[in-house]
């Protein structure tokens, strides 16, 4: 019996700021409803999919210090429950119609959850949601690309690390779906050791939803790659990890910023199987059989055979010496 998943990537289009949560969700329901009319078991939503991308605004009045002052309009981005009335209606809609979710937001952490540290946090995080509408996994993002402070030369901000703290809890994986899977977001997708730690779990199917701005401020000359260095990246991590990687975008001009689109789900093969053909809202799927993971895992990347970790010591040791293994 083979272990197949129909999956939807939910690629959405813009969402403005003054677009409310309500409005958005309605969005994600229907891409939900579009998903279960194509027998999808899972339907995977994008990056901070509940509002617009609010790093790309000055928001708060401090300093290198720190956020301060009115973070009113800050803290509006922010959801602190998950699940929360406005989001209810997806959980509800989900276990109806026997459809998980994957769904990115920001967290403002309640500094007095009794499994906290007692002080509140700022995460960019995820969450995979079964289909008896049940949080099954969490991620909260580990890289965190951007800058800490107003940097006016820019057309836009990127404030995210000022926004976001680095989780320090890393990437696990989930049994759910019959499978095994793994939760990353935009920037991680970036780094090999994100599918890697993964590929070390037995992971099958990374999720990973991303809001990429077509103009990178650092280093224009890498606009036009944008595209390229998306697939570049996700292919690589599916097909050296031997796992599913579905990539989701919230693309489109948002508030004057262009962002990639370019959804895709990719098998452990590296090959895109299914890809978004428009900058907006659109769900693409694919039926993805879980067991092609092993004809990598168990071949040329059969990990207990072939890797040399013994080798690769300053790829984690955190005082390097250059050389030494
Ligand atoms: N949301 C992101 O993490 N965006 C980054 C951009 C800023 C480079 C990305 O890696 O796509």
């Amino acid at each position: 019996m083979t272990r197949e998943i129909v999956v939807g990537a939910a690629q959405l289009g813009p969402i403005s700021r003054d677009d409310t949560r309500a409005e958005v969700v309605e969005r994600l329901l229907t891409l939900l409803r579009r998903g279960a009319e194509h027998g999808c078991e899972l339907v995977v939503f994008p990056e901070l999919a509940l509002t617009t991308f609010f790093p790309r605004w000055f928001l708060d009045e401090g300093d290198e210090a720190g956020i301060a002052g009115d973070t009113t309009e800050l803290d509006s981005y922010y959801e602190t429950a998950m699940p929360n009335p406005v989001v209810q209606p997806l959980f509800d809609e989900a276990k109806r119609l026997k459809v998980g979710f994957h769904l990115g937001y920001a967290e403002l952490t309640d500094p007095n959850d009794p499994q906290g540290d007692g002080t509140q946090h700022r995460y960019n995080t995820a969450i995979l949601v079964d289909r008896e509408g049940e949080i099954v996994g969490r991620y909260r993002k580990v890289h965190i690309p951007g800058h800490e402070n107003h940097e006016p030369w820019r057309n836009f901000q990127h404030l995210e690390r000022r926004y976001f703290e680095e989780s320090p809890e890393g990437f696990d994986v989930h049994e759910a779906f019959g499978g095994v899977f793994g939760m990353a977001i935009c920037n991680d997708r970036r780094w090999p050791e994100t599918y890697r730690v993964m590929g070390l779990q037995g992971v099958e199917m990374v999720l990973i939803g991303y809001n990429t701005p077509l103009n990178y401020a650092p280093d224009p000359s890498q606009n036009p790659l944008q595209a390229f260095h998306n697939h570049l990246v996700m292919q690589a991590g599916a097909y050296q990890n031997g796992t599913w990687v579905v990539g989701v975008a919230k693309g489109g001009i948002e508030e004057g910023v262009e962002s990639l689109a370019q959804t895709a789900i990719i098998a452990p093969s590296g090959q895109v199987v299914a890809q978004a053909t428009t900058i907006g809202d659109e769900l693409v799927t694919a039926r993805c059989d879980l067991d092609m993971c092993e004809r990598y895992k168990k071949t040329l990347f059969d990990f207990d055979r072939y890797r040399r970790p013994e080798t690769y010591s300053l790829i984690t040791n955190l005082n390097p010496t250059p050389g030494a293994t």
